[in-house]
């Protein structure tokens, strides 16, 4: 148990966390982090420095109170299906029982998406044997909507591997698309009953810009990179999700949660870190937005912080952008 949170401060200080999944389940705030992990091994653009092994489910009763971390929640190596690289997960509550998505590294290093099982939001998580079939990449996302259909968003470029799949196979030596191309992703699969598989195949996303035309590859300061959230607001679907390459959090908007999605602009500008990773969520009557940075431990980019901070809307639901303070 840590101290009282504070706005812009890691939440946690006793081990290094990172993109924050936050939700409200059974009135408290259940934050579902990357847990980093310390060491000297290589750091490249393949994201080999991201080397984690399990996840530690965070909660707190409210920002009054204390921060719980609840030790061990899964393993890579109670995850029959995968070999390494535990990364960004998120947490949803159907069928009266809590799910925890993760991207993970199968046997043959191709980066896939599991499911684990829990009665309790803060597990532990049961893994499945296999991950969800047909599913690949990083970052999942997933969203229970009113009408209780669930779907999960995903992808990332580089290490996140999306550029590999564009044939709908993998493709080892795949590059992404040219720069005057519609960019990649993200991708959304509508979710089956039972959370565990997915209901047809997954289909790309498109962001578009207030003309209606897709964002381009080239357009590295508004494209998709990873690292996509979905939540609603006054009944439209807000997809959120980092620009990679220039760090920073951004956000579209549609009327249906497949899309298309209008860019709407930026939420928070770059961190001290190479990654930039969120969500957003409302607790009791405020909206907050959960990130990371790189802070903790002097800027290095494997070794990260989860903070908060409250986000605000404009009267036309536009997001203001919050000035990242270190
Ligand atoms: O934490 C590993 C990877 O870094 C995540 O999956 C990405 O979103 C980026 O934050």
């Amino acid at each position: 148990m840590t101290n009282t949170p504070k706005q812009n401060e890691p939440i946690v200080k006793h081990i290094y966390t990172a993109d924050p999944s936050a939700h409200v389940f059974e009135g408290k705030l259940y934050i579902y982090p990357s847990h980093d992990l310390e060491h000297d091994g290589p750091d490249n653009d393949n994201g080999d420095q991201y080397a984690m092994e399990d996840y530690h489910v965070l909660s707190m009763d409210d920002f009054n109170s204390p921060v719980v971390d609840h030790g061990e929640a899964l393993h890579v190596k109670d995850v029959p299906w995968a070999s390494k690289q535990m990364w960004a997960p998120d947490a949803a509550y159907k069928n009266d029982t809590y799910y925890l998505f993760f991207p993970a590294r199968d046997h043959d290093g191709i980066f896939r998406i599991g499911v684990a099982t829990s009665k309790r939001p803060e597990g532990p998580f049961t893994a499945k044997e296999s991950y969800i079939p047909g599913s690949f990449s990083i970052d999942p996302a997933v969203l229970v909507d009113d009408d209780n259909k669930a779907y999960c968003y995903f992808g990332g470029l580089w290490g996140g591997q999306l550029e590999k799949w564009q044939t709908g196979t993998f493709v080892e030596d795949a590059e992404g698309p040219a720069e005057t191309a519609p960019a990649l992703g993200p991708v959304i699969a509508e979710l089956s009953d039972d959370m565990l598989t997915f209901k047809s195949e997954p289909q790309d996303i498109s962001i578009v810009d207030e003309n209606g035309n897709p964002l381009l590859a080239g357009d590295e300061e508004r494209r998709f990179f990873e690292g996509a959230w979905v939540h609603k607001y006054n009944g439209l679907y807000y997809l959120s999700y980092s620009t990679g390459t220039t760090h920073s959090l951004v956000y579209a908007v549609s009327e249906n949660p497949q899309g298309p999605f209008e860019y709407k602009g930026k939420i928070l500008t770059p961190v001290l870190g190479w990654t930039t990773h969120h969500s957003i969520v409302q607790f009791q009557d405020k909206w907050y937005l959960f990130y990371h940075d790189a802070s903790l431990s002097g800027g290095v980019n494997h070794k990260r912080s989860v903070k908060f901070t409250e986000l605000t809307y404009n009267e036309d639901g536009t997001i203001q952008t919050i000035e990242y303070q270190e």
